[in-house]
């Protein structure tokens, strides 16, 4: 494998020159298109004068060069131009270039790229460079003027529409942006279009593009846009900028959605949705991307980051944002839920593994392998502990004063932190370790009862992770609320702060040793340590007045019994089965609480449990162990599973709001137990009666999980065999649901067929992508579905390493397995590293993972 050089935080250094206005003609053909560029550069006069201009430049035929109108002879080397500072006025001056790409040849979607005959652009985060020669990096912002000349009808750019004719578009944004905000669409579209007045009353023409035949599929994202933009007005007082907010669906996309200025393009599966194609969770995933990119507009766009070291600056806070979003639009509690399994299964893997790296890096080879979980959703715990630690209104203060004070800046973040101590006094040293220290940090927990005192012992430990053995204590808010024997509240919720290696938190006052309530909210991201009983936990289960903790507790409850079946072969707890029954049937809680309450620890988070307990996890008997856990909650639930059924039917019309996305969640989990006993006939029928995807793809799920479901496959198929988006879902579910020993060949018979077609990054990620998720399977001893994994992301990387690169994190796990299940894994790295030409991207990943 080549060298790979790190670029390193430490050497950042503002850019030699500074950007005013550029000004880009885009002549669009899918062999030969041209780009000319006029920068209007000056030397910075924070760096002096006298330097040679580095611009950044990929792939890029040169064809004319020019200083002040006069040409230059410069040749341009594998990752740009440099101008010599000789060749260069020490005053302001404008740079032409013309350059010559193919958009129809990259396939790598990074630059200007074509998908079904549309072209399309993806700049974040170093994409820019494949397009024009230019300073591609964040802290560099202009005023872009952008012409389109092209015979493709619709003609879109950022910034506001100034003037079009037949063959030819203009866009001039006000607004300066880095390059990697940079955006520019020409197809034949159609639009769904609305209109929305913001809070000072400032029109703007809202617009989804989509191919045509799409645009009944865009009204549930249209109404996400407006709730979104009405939202960030009254919960952080930001209003949107420009006259225009356009939204372009593209079917071939490496990410979700990306935020370019007043012009955000989206992976076609996060905007097209109806009751019959899309799932509650597509709903759901829908408008929180939606939010999030409209969010982008002022934590990202109006304050970017200085270097994309600080890509968390606007990825944490902007996750955190769209988490709060959907909270509001839906349930806080179930929102938590859901975020903090994510949280748990992508993230705490992340940083327990080979590629843990903290929220902030300091180094990296690719940046695009640093679009993580790390950066986005614990970059969003983050800022979630800092709410907390200084309160609303000292949230609400440090906002205002970050709007106020980075406003058109591209920030660290050291501003972010300072905002928040000029805005609340407080000091953040210590609380800064969570943006520079990697690692899940575990707080053990005693408490003792005397004398009418209860005290609460918390301790913080550190784990070591790569590059960084040894770690600063953090500053950690553990919410803490106490409950009487009696199950009622006698300490409301209240954040103890731990900042030492071991605190004691004493609370008087008591009639009774309390039960505990620990880290409410799930108010840090840790590993909390505790021996707790089952009857405790129970206790909770039915008493916890806070939600996260009341789901916490039979969670808790659930892998701890998963585990004594594994390691010690115990039948499933009784006691268990019966505290998981009276949720699941409380009528006084939300369905979609009890829905979760029923969901049981997926196989890898079983596998992550066991491996942390100092177990070597067996993915064979994890698997049998969950398979023996449902049937013994069917069997439990049998007599009420009807009733369930019948009584959280949806009559009347279709909504994806929450109140019926959880009904249908928790009769669809009622339905999944009962075809564990009834042999599929109810979810046959219920298949057959389907009139929305929620219900329908349930009903297969069902089926496959028993082994069955044939007939349905197929007839799911031929309905919606012309639908891409749908038939992603028929594609992911074979492979998530097959058995064990079956996975390799599933998956070899599904790559055969003519519609896979793997280029496309979703019908990609629906087949290869899903291979880890079933965990059994890919984990078989056999290791056949390692090497099938490695086969095809060494087939991807030519064509398109940031995907390769990004499915290759299924290997990250290696280390909790045994010996030979190690050993293939990591032959299955090397195999790889040793290819000849492997791309940056991949090579990264896997020479950290093999490391
Ligand atoms: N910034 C976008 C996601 C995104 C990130 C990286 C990309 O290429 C490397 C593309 C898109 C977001 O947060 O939505
Ligand atoms: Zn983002």
């Amino acid at each position: 494998m080549p060298a790979q050089t790190a670029v390193k935080l430490a050497d950042y250094q503002p850019y030699s020159h500074v950007l005013d206005r550029v000004a880009l003609t885009f002549r669009l053909l899918p062999q030969a298109t041209r780009v000319q560029a006029r920068l209007h550069l000056a030397p910075n006069p924070v760096r002096g004068s006298g330097l040679d201009l580095r611009l950044d430049g990929e792939n890029l035929v040169l064809i004319a060069l020019a200083v002040d109108g006069q040409r230059l002879e410069v040749q341009p080397d594998a990752t740009g131009l440099t101008i010599p500072a000789h060749l260069l006025p020490d005053a302001p001056f404008v740079l032409e270039t013309e350059v010559e790409i193919a958009p129809a040849g990259n396939t790598a979607l990074e630059g200007l790229y074509m998908s079904g005959g549309m072209y399309c652009t993806q700049c974040e985060a170093e994409g820019f460079r494949k397009i024009t020669f230019y300073p591609d990096r964040p802290d560099v912002m202009a005023r872009f003027h952008v012409r389109i000349e092209s015979d493709m009808p619709v003609l879109l750019s950022n910034g506001n529409p100034v003037a079009a004719g037949p063959g030819w578009a203009e866009w001039d944004d006000p607004w300066p942006k880095p390059a990697y905000l940079f955006a520019l669409v020409a197809g034949d579209l159609v639009a769904h279009s609305d209109r929305f007045t913001t809070q000072s009353g400032r029109d703007v023409a809202l617009n989804i593009w989509v191919r045509k035949g799409d645009e009944g599929f865009c009204a549930y994202a249209m109404d996400s846009l407006i709730r979104s933009m009405r939202w960030d007005e009254t919960a952080y007082g930001r209003e949107y900028d420009l006259d225009v907010f356009n939204i372009v669906a593209v079917d071939d996309f490496n990410m979700g959605a990306m935020e370019n200025k007043g012009l955000n393009i989206f992976n076609s599966k996060y905007v097209l949705a109806s009751p019959e194609t899309a799932t509650d969770e597509d709903f759901a995933r829908i408008e929180a991307i939606i939010a999030h990119e409209y969010f982008h507009n002022w934590t990202g766009n109006r304050i970017t980051c200085r270097d994309w070291f600080q890509l968390c600056l606007k990825e944490g806070l902007t996750v955190f944002r769209d988490q709060q979003f959907s909270g509001d639009m839906r349930s806080h509690a179930v929102k938590r839920i859901e975020d903090v399994l994510m949280l748990r299964g992508r993230q705490f893997r992340e940083d327990g593994g080979p590629l843990a790296h903290p929220v902030r890096p300091d180094a990296y080879v690719e940046i695009n392998n640093f679009y993580t979980a790390t950066i986005y959703e614990k970059g969003a715990e983050v800022i979630g502990m800092l709410k907390r630690l200084v309160g609303d209104a000292g949230y609400k203060a440090a906002l205002d004063l970050y709007f106020d004070r980075h406003d058109g800046a591209a920030a660290t973040i050291e501003d972010w932190l300072q905002v928040f101590e000029d805005a609340t006094g407080r000091d953040l040293t210590q609380f800064k370790r969570w943006y520079t220290e990697a690692g899940t940090p575990q707080v053990s927990v005693r408490d003792d009862w005397a004398d009418g005192v209860y005290t609460l012992t918390l301790a913080q430990t550190l784990p070591a992770t790569p590059g960084q053995p040894h770690k600063g204590l953090k500053v950690i808010p553990v919410a803490v609320g106490l409950l009487n024997p009696n199950g009622d509240e006698v300490v409301p919720t209240t954040v103890l702060e731990l900042t030492e290696a071991q605190q004691s938190f004493r609370f008087a006052g008591l009639a009774a040793r309390p039960v505990p309530s620990i880290l409410r909210g799930f108010s840090a991201p840790v590993v909390l340590d505790r021996a707790v009983s089952a009857a405790e936990r129970a206790f909770l289960l039915a008493h916890d007045t806070d939600p996260f903790n009341k789901w916490e507790a039979g969670r808790a409850l659930a892998k701890e019994v998963m585990a004594h079946m594994i390691t010690d072969a115990a039948p499933v707890s009784r006691d268990w089965l019966a505290a998981l029954a009276r949720v699941a049937l409380d009528e006084g809680l939300d369905p979609a609480f009890r829905a979760l309450a029923l969901r049981l620890p997926g196989e890898d988070d079983m596998a992550a449990t066991l491996a942390a307990a100092g177990h070597v996890p067996d993915p064979a008997a994890v698997h049998a162990a969950r398979q023996a856990l449902a049937d013994a909650v069917a069997a439990e639930l049998a007599p009420a599973l009807p009733g369930l059924i019948a009584g959280m039917a949806t009559p009347g019309r279709f909504s994806p709001d929450a109140a019926q996305a959880g009904r249908r969640a928790l009769r669809n989990a009622a339905l999944a137990l009962l075809t564990r006993r009834d042999g599929g006939a109810a979810a046959r029928a219920a298949f057959a009666a389907a009139d929305n995807m929620t219900d329908s793809l349930a009903a297969l799920v069902a089926l496959l999980e028993i082994g069955a479901g044939a007939p349905e496959l197929a007839a799911f198929e031929a309905r919606w065999q012309a639908d891409r988006l749908v038939m992603d879902k028929w594609f992911m579910l074979q492979v998530l649901y097959a058995a064990p020993q079956d996975l390799a060949a599933v998956v070899r018979r599904l790559t055969a067929r003519p519609d896979f077609d793997w280029k496309n990054p979703n019908r990609f990620r629906s087949v290869i992508g899903a291979l880890s998720a079933n965990h059994a399977g890919f984990h078989h001893a056999d290791g056949v579905a390692y090497d099938l994994l490695a086969d095809w992301l060494l087939r991807l990387d030519p064509k398109n390493p940031q995907t390769a690169a990004r499915m290759s994190t299924a290997f990250e796990t290696w280390p909790r397995y045994d010996a030979d299940r190690q050993a293939l894994i990591r032959r299955a790295l090397h195999r790889i590293l040793a290819t000849p030409g492997l791309s940056r991207d991949l090579g990264e990943m896997a020479a950290r993972m093999a490391a």
